[in-house]
């Protein structure tokens, strides 16, 4: 379904004012609305009997009137958002491998080594008629959704698309997530044990198994540029949507799933699902 929306526009509409007479230093297009008014005087009014003449400061007052504009989001064409659309082995290296199944038109990556001994994650798309993931139930949508796991190590990893886009418009791109981290085995709760053999719960916000929505708007397909906006979310157990909104940059944006982990818990396992990539218009 269509959704209207409101967002920023990020540009600051700037007003010069004189004698009361407001004089438009920049036209508003007609499908902008200004929702909101803020007053920044520049200086402070000038007094007729000072010696602070118009000559001298024509304009002095400034008023900045931040914008909004009012977007409809449409889909963007995004393929096998949902997950339900078969599956393939694409990563970034074309290196293909038997554990590494990812949704058609997916591509994953990871990284390898490093200070965090990062392992390469194994990845599939899981099944509602799979009564592992049932209970508790790892399928936001549909009958299928995408997983993948470290065991016993650290991962920094996910899958990307890229897309075809319009340069400059805003896109939105949305996704149900939730990990499973823990050294425990209860898959209803992650949890972790200290030193001393307690057992303490980890719970949303909670630093640990971090999930990462990201959108390239220069269409690279690189998840450790720079120019990646990411937004980042700890969220355990349970689904919850999280989701990245910016402007493309060029002819194709990417969008990016990943979650990277502090410690190489027994269990490190992200579950995806329902991804939507939307164009404002
Ligand atoms: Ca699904």
């Amino acid at each position: 379904m269509p959704e209207s929306d409101l967002i920023f526009s990020g540009e600051i509409m700037m007003y010069r004012t004189r004698a009361g007479q407001a004089q438009l230093m920049l036209r508003i297009p007609l499908f902008l609305i200004a929702v909101g008014l803020t007053l920044s005087l520049a200086e402070p009014r000038p007094n007729p009997a000072s010696a602070h003449t118009e000559a001298e400061d024509p304009f002095p007052y400034l008023i900045y009137l931040p914008l909004v504009e009012r977007h409809e989001w449409v889909d963007a064409p995004l393929n096998n958002g949902s997950f339900e659309g078969g599956t393939w082995h694409g990563t970034h290296s074309g290196i293909t491998y038997d554990n590494i199944r990812v949704p058609e038109s997916w591509t994953a990556f990871w990284l390898e080594g490093g200070d965090q001994e990062f392992g390469r994650p194994e990845m599939e798309v899981i099944s509602r008629e799979d009564e592992r993931y049932l209970n508790p139930l790892r399928v936001y949508e549909g009958d299928h959704a995408l997983k993948w796991f470290t065991f016993y190590r650290n991962g920094d990893a996910g899958v990307y698309q890229r897309i075809a886009a319009v340069d400059g418009a805003w896109y939105r791109a949305r996704a149900y997530v939730h990990v499973w981290y823990s050294t425990e085995d209860n898959p209803h709760i992650s949890q972790w044990r200290d030193g001393e053999g307690q057992v303490h719960p980890i719970v949303n916000g909670d630093p640990g198994m971090a999930a990462m929505i990201g959108i390239d708007p220069t269409g690279g397909t690189d998840p450790y540029a720079p120019t990646v906006i990411w937004q980042s979310a700890n969220i355990y157990d349970q689904f919850a949507p999280l989701e990245v909104v910016t402007v493309a940059r060029g002819q194709f944006v990417t969008l990016f799933l990943r979650t990277t982990t502090l410690y190489p818990f027994k269990h490190c396992d992200a579950y995806w699902d329902a991804v939507t990539l939307e164009v404002a218009q």
